[in-house]
């Protein structure tokens, strides 16, 4: 294993320390070789719930999990062990990295969420880290409604080595969502990843808002935009399930990234989201730092879940 992997192992699994210690310790207290019974599996369903799992998936996998196993002996190790199978099976389909599409240049991606879900930082991140994969990136600040988001745009982009075009505060979102797409297209740039508002309380306000950006970028490219991301919180829960129903409403979301999962014992959404939606999980952040953004993977994930 190289280096860089353990380190993100480590990184993944420090960051899902609270979800995962929870659920560990649920799992250790509940299977004291005893034979397995109706009482245990239930409350083996109420550890997965209160990891927010979501009811309907902690009892499918409880009851899967339980076949064959039930009246036998069984040791915590062994219900870790084949609950992160059933887990990652489950993840599988939907963990798929964000690709960048060399057949658009640039290729335009619109990034959405609620407002301090983590979609600046989570830009920054994957800006430095599409950098490092050697494509050229371009950052367009569209939330202009507050200075202070243009500002951490900019400083994201200046640690990431990636340019950011950027208005006044105010200024129009569209106006400048088209002109860093025309200069992505001229400096020949692979990627524009484009910073938004997510003022969800004004949501006629924010559907046009986005509405009116799909529409100016097409005029460059009428296929654009060619991936819409969802930032959600880990640390909301269940609710986060809400905020993708609002969100595929108002734009064709194509991905989501799940942040700050480090902050939760609630890190069992990401499981409900990919059981509810089916839709691409593409990374998860689990912490502030720059390589605190990493490409979501089924085993990887399921382990580090399940301690
Ligand atoms: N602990 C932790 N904090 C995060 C993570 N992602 C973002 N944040 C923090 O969440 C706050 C809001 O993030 P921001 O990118 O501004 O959200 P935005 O309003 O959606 O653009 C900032 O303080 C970030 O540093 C993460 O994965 N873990
Ligand atoms: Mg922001």
């Amino acid at each position: 294993m190289t280096q860089e992997k353990s380190n993100w192992l480590t990184r993944l699994k420090t960051g899902l320390f609270k979800t995962s210690s929870q659920i560990s310790d649920g799992i250790t207290s509940i299977f004291t070789r005893r034979k397995l019974d109706a009482n245990m599996l239930e409350e083996l369903e109420e550890v997965l719930i209160m990891a927010d799992i979501g009811a309907p998936l902690a009892r499918k996998l409880v009851q899967d999990f339980s076949k064959n196993r039930f009246d036998k002996e069984i040791a915590p190790e062994e219900v870790k062990t084949a609950l992160a199978e059933q887990i990652a099976e489950l993840l599988r389909p939907v963990a798929l990295p964000f690709v960048v599409d060399a057949s658009k240049k640039p290729m335009i991606v619109l990034v959405v969420g609620v407002n301090g879900n983590g979609k600046t930082t989570t830009i920054g991140k994957l800006s430095a880290l599409l950098q490092e994969n050697g494509h050229k990136v371009m950052l367009a600040a569209c939330d202009t409604f507050r200075a202070a988001a243009v500002e951490q745009l900019q400083r994201w982009g200046e640690r990431a080595g990636v340019p950011v075009i950027r208005s006044h505060e105010g200024a129009d979102p569209a106006s400048v969502a088209f002109q860093a797409v025309e200069q992505a297209k001229q400096q020949g740039m692979d990627v524009v990843l484009i910073d938004t508002a997510g003022r969800l309380h004004n949501q006629q306000n924010l559907m046009q808002e986005l509405e009116k950006i799909s529409r100016v970028i097409k005029k460059i490219d009428d296929s654009a935009p060619h991936a819409v991301l969802q930032i959600l919180d880990g640390t909301t829960g269940q609710n986060a399930l809400t905020q993708v129903e609002a969100f595929k409403k108002l734009v064709n979301v194509s991905g989501l990234v799940v942040t700050k999962l480090d902050g939760t014992a609630r890190g069992g959404i990401v499981l409900a989201l990919a059981e509810k939606f089916k839709l691409p999980i593409h990374a998860v952040g689990v912490g502030e730092a720059m390589e605190d953004l990493r490409p979501f993977v089924a085993e990887e994930f399921a382990k580090s879940l399940l301690g």
